[in-house]
């Protein structure tokens, strides 16, 4: 029997101990089944791919990722092996002798796990049996017309066989299956539908409700409980779908999700409370040397600085020393990812920079794919422009530099009045006169498709934010994912991260939002809300969160100009740090990264999976802690070094309005002191002490 299983004490950095059953995973075989499995859409990527080393430091050999087989991602990211398991193995061999195409290797990513991939294409000619199969199990229905639903009943009917070959030949070993989102859902229906031995649990990173209701600008969570779902998915014509969702989330032993207002909104949409809430980790990886990432940040700063001085050219009259880059990313839903108050919170930004004549700047990236037609020619140009400068700068020097030299050999001092020739300044002076410019500087780096509708361009038309001189905010849409292979902006997204200063994630619809979480593991300030799953967490693990760079947005509780007024004093209170304290405020950021490490947040899968064994075989499994690993009363305390002070303590909690979250030089001071203490620093006056 496996009943015998002990109970061991962890810990990771500072963070409170816990306690893990061990599982006999020996005696387990453990499958996750996910459309994103090698396959980058969204945010279900990152959980898989960052969790993937965790979990095979736990599973070892007998931990398999099921997703859909796309020749490009295999070419990519796959090495082809041949299964060790031999359950696996037969599994697959049996489904390639009936016709279908499976395979399987090791994902070239940190853990290198196996894969186990479904050509959906190569199996589609089964897809009117497997319909008729779907609605013998649960009377649901797929439409012809939607491809995508189709295509996610070949991958569930793929699963469901593959893990029936399994089980058949699974030697007395048990099976975990955990399914993501409802296009892994299918997979679970009909293993359960079909009584296959296996523990399930089904986990769900958004609702599909949820989603579609925020983002047509309704006050979702005040109606949380007076929406007729049935009716709200068929006007959406999500109702399969909805089904789909729904069945698998009442047919799995244990249903998860990864916030608590994730869960709330669960219970509402899909009526079922979460047994476990499962919070995204990242993989965190740890700098020895801890001011590395600061030098990261001043390293690609100056990046994205050489950009800006080609997208501005000719209106370059701000201080790129006090200019800071703020920035929004992700998928373009402009309301639900709090696009929309974010602009209205410039505007006002702008307008307060200008009255206080501040000599800040503050350039704005919106990163969000979009339709295009590659970029335009007047950002082309702006590179173009700041490279011919460059150049001629450079010849410039060059012959400068051989004069001085050739009078310094000769024992002279040059006349520098001379030393330029008149050739010399008429091509300085043809370059200035190219950096004239008709228009301002652009708004958007491509010819956007639907140019006039679009609603970035058509707000920014509204509050009249256009790059202007006068303006202290500048925008800049960039509508497609960065990489480093651009002509325009050659840089990966971390490496943008790194060199900005604030990102900027205002959500109204988001259960987690690994933007902001990314940024802190990066040592760079975020604003998020507590209508997101990751603010909601640091709102309950760290007692003062803006004093570590997490500013929180009240968008529950207040109406949408007060989250837009508190935005807009957070920003500005931003701008107003020195550059000491934005350097401080940084190295604060980045000590919460462990908070965040899936070495710590892993547990709440480990949680999952006994849970889910001790319902589906009760007489092999128990669990002994049946509530979910807690880290109640833990809080990440406030900087030692900060006054407790009523206006100290109350600068960060998004439901005190009215607080002005300005915070005093003397209080960095005592910051900055006990950094110094921290990184051994010694002050120049320490001698004088001993
Ligand atoms: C949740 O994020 P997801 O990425 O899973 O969001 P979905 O809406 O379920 O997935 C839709 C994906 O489709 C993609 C886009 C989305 O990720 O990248 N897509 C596209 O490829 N082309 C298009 O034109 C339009 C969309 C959740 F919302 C987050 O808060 C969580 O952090 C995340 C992980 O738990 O899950
Ligand atoms: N991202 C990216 N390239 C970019 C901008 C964003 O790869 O240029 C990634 C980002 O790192 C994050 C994901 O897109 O992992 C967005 O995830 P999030 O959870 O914030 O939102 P979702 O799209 O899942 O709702
Ligand atoms: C990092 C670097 C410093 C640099 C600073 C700029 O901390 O290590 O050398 O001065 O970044 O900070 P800022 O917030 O002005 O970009």
């Amino acid at each position: 029997m496996l009943r015998g299983r002990s109970l061991s004490v962890t810990s990771l950095g500072g963070l409170p101990q816990w306690e893990v059953e061990e599982l006999p995973v020996e005696e387990l075989l453990l499958f996750e089944v996910a459309w994103e499995v090698t396959n980058k859409v969204g945010g279900i990527y990152t959980v898989i791919q960052t969790k993937a080393k965790t979990t095979a430091d736990e599973w070892g050999e007998n931990y398999f990722l099921i997703g859909p087989y796309f020749e490009h991602n295999m070419k990519t990211q796959v090495e082809q092996c041949e299964p060790v398991n031999d359950a696996v193995r037969r599994a697959v061999d049996a489904m390639n002798k009936h016709g279908c195409q499976v395979h399987f290797g090791r994902w070239l990513i940190e853990g290198s796990p196996y894969v186990v991939l479904f050509d959906i294409g190569y199996s589609a000619w089964n897809l009117d049996r497997w319909k008729g199969d779907l609605w013998e199990a649960c009377s649901v229905g797929i439409p012809y017309h939607d491809r995508e639903a189709n295509d996610m009943l070949i991958f569930g009917s793929l699963t469901a066989w593959f893990l029936k070959e399994v089980t058949d030949h699974a030697d007395g070993k048990h099976v975990v299956a955990q399914f993501h989102e409802w296009q892994a859902g299918i997979g679970l229906i009909l293993s359960r539908a079909r009584k296959l031995p296996i523990a399930t649990i089904f986990t769900t990173h958004a609702t599909l409700l949820g989603r579609y209701l925020c983002a047509a600008n309704i006050d979702f969570y005040n109606h949380l409980d007076k929406f007729n779902i049935d009716k709200e998915a068929g006007e959406r014509q999500i109702y399969h779908r909805y089904c789909m969702e729904r069945a698998s989330v009442h047919c799995a032993h244990v249903f998860t999700t990864v916030s608590e207002i994730t869960a709330i909104e669960a219970e509402h949409m899909l009526k079922r409370k979460p047994d476990v809430v499962t919070p995204n980790g990242l993989n965190v990886k740890k700098f020895s040397a801890v001011h590395e990432f600061q030098n990261l940040h001043a390293m690609y700063k100056a990046r994205i600085q050489d950009f800006v001085r080609g997208h501005f050219y000719g209106h370059l009259d701000f201080d790129l020393e006090k200019t800071l880059f703020l920035f929004i990313a992700g998928r373009y839903e402009f309301s639900n990812k709090g696009a929309d108050i974010f602009l209205e919170s410039l505007s006002r930004l702008n307008f307060l920079l200008r009255m206080h004549k501040s000599d800040i700047t503050v350039v704005v990236f919106f990163i969000m794919p979009a339709k295009t037609n590659n970029f335009n020619v007047e950002t082309l140009k702006g590179q173009a422009v700041r490279k011919q400068l460059w150049d001629v700068a450079h010849s410039v020097k060059e012959k400068f530099g051989k004069k001085l030299y050739d009078a310094l050999l000769r024992g002279e001092i040059p006349d520098l009045n001379d030393i330029l020739d008149r050739d010399d300044l008429t091509i300085m002076k043809r370059a200035i006169f190219s950096t004239q410019r008709q228009s301002l500087p652009p708004v958007t780096t491509h010819n956007m498709i639907d140019d006039s509708t679009d609603p970035i361009l058509s707000t920014i038309r509204r509050i009249g934010l256009f790059n202007n001189r006068t303006d202290r905010v500048k925008v800049i849409l960039h509508p497609e994912f960065l990489s480093s292979t651009s002509p325009l902006l050659p840089m990966d997204y971390e490496e943008f991260v790194r060199g900005c200063h604030l990102g900027v994630f205002p959500s109204y619809y988001e259960p987690w939002g690994y933007t902001p979480a990314e940024c802190t593991v990066m040592g760079i300030p975020s604003v998020t809300t507590n209508l997101s799953g990751f603010g909601c967490f640091m709102q309950e693990h760290v007692a003062d969160p803006t004093a570590y760079g997490i500013y929180i947005v009240d968008r529950r509780f207040r109406s949408p100009d007060d989250s837009c007024n508190q935005l807009t004093k957070f920003l500005y209170g931003f701008c107003k740090q020195s550059r000491r304290q934005r350097i401080i405020q940084r190295n604060r950021t980045e000590r919460l990264s462990d908070l965040l490490d899936w070495r710590y947040l892993g547990r709440y899968y480990q949680h999952a999976r006994h849970l889910t064994l001790s319902r589906a075989f009760p007489d092999k499994f128990h669990v002994e802690l049946t509530s979910p690993p807690t880290t109640e009363g833990f809080k990440y305390p406030r900087p030692s070094s900060v006054p407790p002070s009523p206006s100290g303590s109350q600068a960060s909690s998004p439901q005190s309005s009215d607080v002005e979250d300005e915070v005093e030089d003397e209080r960095y001071d005592e910051e900055e002191e006990a950094e110094r203490d921290r990184l051994n620093i010694k002050s120049p006056f320490s001698l004088s002490h001993v």
